[in-house]
């Protein structure tokens, strides 16, 4: 297991204080401001918030649960950090110019996705001892996804063979959490809270992740303009982390309290 430092309670602050800094508007001269009638500006800006209090959250909450628990929360909160200091960027960037290509989001994506893909590996690994092949190929199913919808809708590849690379890699993590050995070290040694919450988490990782290739879908092989779904998709991406990666990390942090009060 990779041993991260242990960070005291002042430091947690200070992380969470630099989060803020970070915030400080890229386009200051600008003399543009987010205006109370534009969603997806909100919407960034809500889920900005949203995310930096989760992240606040998970790092004091660490403290509460057993050692072999603590990574898995450490995870989520980076998750939650990485996230909100992207969306304070594509905040800016879209009250500036009025447009968020997709292709940004894959910088957040990249980092965020496979460490939610870990926390699969991490919760198993709290509780039983999981051969590493489980984890790299969530990594590598992980990766693949991305990479896909990456040369798809950055222009380097044809967007249909990119979608099918990336859906390949989807359906390969799915397998893996719903049939594959990560599945059955869950169903043989897990204890209950803790098949429930990997339950909980593959359902995630099912429905609510299926936006994004819906949006993919819609966005270049629906034959409509992808600059008229932007606006759509930038709210309903923004929305999505609610679930995604904010209820996610909620049900990790849950699991890990149960087991490590269960006497
Ligand atoms: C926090 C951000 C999350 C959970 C983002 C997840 C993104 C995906 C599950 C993207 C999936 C895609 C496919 C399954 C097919 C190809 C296109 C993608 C990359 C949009």
């Amino acid at each position: 297991m990779i041993k991260l430092p242990v960070l005291s309670i002042k430091n947690k602050f200070l992380l969470s204080m630099a989060t803020f800094g970070l915030s400080t508007p890229a386009f200051a001269e600008n003399s543009v401001i987010l205006q109370s009638s534009d969603f997806v500006g909100i919407s960034f800006w809500l889920i900005s918030m949203a995310l930096v209090a989760s992240t606040a959250f998970f790092f004091l909450e660490r403290d509460r649960v057993a050692g072999k628990w603590k990574t898995s929360l450490t995870v989520s909160g980076l998750v939650t950090l990485i996230a909100a200091v992207h969306y304070f960027y594509m905040r800016d960037v879209w009250v500036a110019t009025g447009s968020t290509p997709t292709v940004y989001r894959y910088i957040d994506w990249l980092i965020t996705v496979p460490l939610l893909m870990v926390e699969f590996y991490l919760i198993l690994a709290a509780i039983a001892k999981v051969p590493t092949g489980v984890f790299w190929r969530l990594m590598i199913g992980t990766l693949v996804m991305l990479v896909g919808g990456y040369l798809g809708e950055a222009g380097y590849m044809g967007v249909l063979p990119a979608f099918v690379i990336g859906m390949l890699g989807w359906a390969y993590i799915l397998w893996e959490i719903f049939g594959g050995e990560a599945s059955k070290i869950n169903a043989n040694q897990a204890p209950a809270n803790v098949q429930s919450a990997f339950n909980l988490m593959r359902w995630i990782v099912t429905i609510g992740w299926a936006i994004y290739p819906i949006g993919y879908f819609f966005g270049y092989l629906s034959g409509s303009d992808p600059t008229e779904s932007m606006k759509a998709l930038n709210i309903v991406y923004n929305l999505a982390d609610v679930l995604n990666k904010i209820a996610f990390g909620v049900i990790i942090w849950s699991v890990a309290v149960t087991e490590s009060e269960k006497k």
